[in-house]
């Protein structure tokens, strides 16, 4: 048994409130949201950091993106706006190492974050 968070979420060994699954990413909200809408987008497949992707990694990354978009759809804010974030490291604020893409919506966000 893998001791990623995220990998067990992908194999429905911890709960998630899925919103979204490809053959490749899960789209789930997150635990602690930090907006009225706050989902997290995770390839199935183990990547720790942005910084540990590779160019093999094109096509996911770009997946995660996507499915971002579509899942800001499927909240409703798609229109108003939202923000995607991908924390990496420390200092980035990542608390995770899976990788990870926010999608935070529901109210005007403020710039720059802190
Ligand atoms: P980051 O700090 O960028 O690594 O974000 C990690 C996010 O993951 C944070 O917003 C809280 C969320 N999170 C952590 N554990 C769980 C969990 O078990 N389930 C869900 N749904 N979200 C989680």
């Amino acid at each position: 048994m893998t001791d990623c968070i995220f990998c067990r979420i992908v194999a429905g060994e911890i709960p998630a409130k899925r919103i979204l699954e490809t053959e490749n990413v899960v789209a789930f909200h997150d635990l602690n949201p930090a907006a009225p809408q706050h989902a997290l987008v995770i390839p199935r497949r183990h990547i720790a950091t942005l910084d540990a992707a590779t160019e093999d990694d094109r096509g996911l990354l770009g997946d995660l993106m996507l499915a971002g978009a579509e899942v800001a759809r499927m909240l409703g804010c798609a229109e108003k706006g939202y923000r995607t974030v991908m924390n990496c490291n420390e200092d980035g604020g990542q608390s995770v190492y899976h990788i990870h893409l926010h999608v935070l919506g529901g109210r005007s966000l403020s710039w720059p974050p802190g």
